[in-house]
């Protein structure tokens, strides 16, 4: 057993073991295998979960006939994020707006029981956000808890038109009974085991009448924990800066790679972690390139062009660096 398992890992591994449907099991593995660190002394391990995986999958397909065992979304683009709220709330809505994908909208509630997944451009990289069920008892499904554990940020949309501080108090007593806590809040505190994740609250429908109050209110009451925007996916107000609050929160810079004596490819950044260094930047590149990297030169965020610098230097946005190995 590799040293380093995080808790999280053998709450799901009991998870796994407690569970009876094979789509349980899917889920509980698939958890343990997100939460699992990657690296050399995993390896087996991680191969093996996936071996599991693979079994359970076809057992359950035969199955349920054509029907996916896992809801699981594989993530694509620079992150994943998941949006969340009560039903009507305007998630539909507002994946539609800024993604490709066009979930059904409707003015009844429950239009949505599935997962859809869409891409959103943020100037030159791409997030991919998911539009989920409505966090009600009857559709928090196993699949739900575990799509919102794996996801990197929430996106929870509140609806400003219909008393915004109820709704905010409704999603997180639902998220807290499948053990997920948002914003800075301590995560352990009741001695079971919380998910902690990033979060946004955004402010729906902001076309309608009477909701600039409302939102006043909203953003008052939790502008210390989390970034608060209020938007309306219809009129397409507020946004492209609904667009840069997400990358924000995300924590992750764009880093670009170019060969001596040519330019960088602006379209193709490396995507890391805040707080990177060239180091990972070049594990990113290639697995190699980690330990045979002897420096390299840098352009960007105020230094002196062409810098040298090493390993252990850290990344800011936008930076370039040229690998010398
Ligand atoms: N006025 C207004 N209505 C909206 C807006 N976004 C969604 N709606 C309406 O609210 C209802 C529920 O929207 P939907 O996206 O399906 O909500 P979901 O259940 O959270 O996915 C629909 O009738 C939408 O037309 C908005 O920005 N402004
Ligand atoms: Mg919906």
């Amino acid at each position: 057993m590799p040293a380093n398992l995080p808790p999280q890992y053998f709450e799901a591994e009991k998870n796994f073991r407690l569970a009876k449907r094979p789509e349980e099991k899917i889920a509980a593995l698939e958890e343990m295998l997100a939460i699992m660190p990657k690296h050399k002394g995993t390896d087996h391990l991680r191969a093996e979960l996936r071996g599991r995986i693979a079994k359970l999958t076809q057992l359950a397909t035969k199955k349920s006939g054509a029907h996916r065992a896992s809801m699981a979304i594989e993530k694509e683009g620079a992150a994943q994020v998941a949006v969340i709220g009560l039903p009507n709330a305007g998630k539909s809505q507002l994946v539609a707006s800024i993604t490709n994908a066009s979930p059904t909208v409707a003015e009844y509630p429950f239009t949505t029981q599935t997962a859809t997944p869409g891409m959103m451009e943020f100037e030159n990289i791409q997030i991919q956000l998911i539009d989920t069920p409505p966090l009600v008892p009857q559709s928090i499904e196993w699949w739900l808890r575990h799509m919102l554990i794996r996801a990197d940020a929430l996106l929870v949309v509140v609806d400003l038109s219909d008393a915004p501080l109820a709704q905010m108090e409704d999603i997180t007593t639902k998220l807290e009974e499948i053990r997920i806590v948002i914003g800075e809040r301590k995560a352990e505190e009741s001695g079971t085991i919380l998910y902690q994740k990033k979060a946004l609250i955004i402010g729906s429908k902001l076309d309608l009448d009477n909701t600039s109050e409302n939102y006043t209110t909203l953003h008052n009451k939790y502008k210390e924990q989390f970034p608060v925007i209020a938007i309306s996916a219809k009129e397409g107000i507020g946004l492209e800066e609904l667009k840069l609050k997400i990358y924000q929160m995300l924590d992750i810079i764009r880093v670009y790679t170019k060969t001596p004596g040519q330019k960088p490819d602006f379209n193709d950044p490396i995507i890391l972690k805040r707080g990177s260094t060239l180091e990972d930047a070049a594990a990113d590149v290639h697995k190699d390139f980690a330990h045979k990297l002897k420096y390299a030169r840098i352009w960007g965020s105020g230094k002196h062009d062409g810098l040298m610098v090493k390993r252990d230097h850290t990344l800011q946005d936008g930076d370039v660096i040229e690998l010398h190995l």
